[in-house]
């Protein structure tokens, strides 16, 4: 029989690896991706213990890199062919500066990650898709993709970038039993700030005296999109915290 791989990228950390134990849980054979191959091996281990059956198989590498990306399509051929559900989940917002004392790498590093990390991902999994008709492309966009704030402006651009790709790709793919789905979430407490800011303690601060999202909670999102029936397409879901009513908008106590 054949499988049915959900391929996750960015699972080494918060919302990817929540997304991999939530459909994991909810029957696929799990195929996850990232740099840090200790972390895919401890959530591998995760995953092995509450679902023994389950086939797991793990990826290091960098999404923005074409060639990378490349060489693992070519290295699986296999799974790719048989990938029901792809998770385009791994990204990264880097810095606050304004944009004109803003770093010229955080932008290139957040372009090549969120948007054409993206691309060489979707590229290679959907003309299996098409072939076969079926298969869901999840995209972790977010609220950034539709509002921008002070110091987000490329990473919003990213962000409104995997909008209009969604949307694109929807299109694209009328006509066929392939579905697309972009999330859309607010603030999401995951290392996504440490990695943004560069420090746990500017990252606690971001949360401090209100209630953020947990990558479950994303987790739990993306695998009911998942489990509509086929002729049922979640186009765009935007989900904020109850503590949070815009991008700059936070209800905090104290
Ligand atoms: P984390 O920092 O916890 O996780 C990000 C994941 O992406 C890690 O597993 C990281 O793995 C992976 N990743 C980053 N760059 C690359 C790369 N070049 N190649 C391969 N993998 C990469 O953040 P979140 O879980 O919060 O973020 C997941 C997604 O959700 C992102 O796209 C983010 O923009 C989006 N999002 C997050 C929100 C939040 O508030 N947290 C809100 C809205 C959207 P490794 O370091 O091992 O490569
Ligand atoms: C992450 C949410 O509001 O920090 O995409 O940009 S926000």
């Amino acid at each position: 029989m054949m499988a049915k791989w959900a391929l996750i990228t960015g699972a080494s950390s918060g919302i990817g690896w929540a997304t991999a134990e939530a459909l994991a849980a909810q029957g696929f054979d799990i195929f996850v991706t990232g740099r840090r191959y200790e972390k895919l091996q401890e959530l591998e281990k995760a995953i092995k213990a509450r679902h023994p059956k389950t086939q797991v198989k793990l990826a290091c590498f960098d999404v923005s890199d074409r060639f990378e990306v490349s060489e693992f399509v070519k290295a699986h051929k296999t799974e790719i062919s048989e990938v029901e559900i792809l998770v385009n989940n791994a990204g990264l917002a880097r810095g606050v500066e304004k944009m004109q004392d803003a770093s010229l790498d955080d932008w290139e590093v957040m372009i090549d990650t969120n948007i054409k990390g993206l691309l060489f991902m979707t590229r290679a999994v959907v003309e299996h898709m098409v072939k076969k008709n079926s298969g869901h492309i999840i995209n972790l966009g977010s609220v950034a993709g539709r509002w921008t704030y002070p110091g987000g402006g490329v990473y919003c651009a990213t962000k409104f970038a995997v909008r209009a790709l969604s949307e694109g790709l929807r299109m694209d793919l009328l006509g066929t039993k392939v579905r697309v789905t972009n999330i859309e979430p607010g603030m999401v407490n995951t290392e996504f700030s440490v990695v943004r800011l560069g420090d746990q303690a500017k990252a606690d601060k971001v949360y401090e005296g209100m209630t953020p999202l947990s990558a479950q909670d994303i987790a739990e999102t993306v695998a009911w999109c998942a489990a509509r029936p086929a002729h049922v397409n979640i186009q765009e879901l935007v989900i904020y915290p109850t503590d949070q009513a815009h991008v700059g908008q936070v209800a905090r106590k104290g």
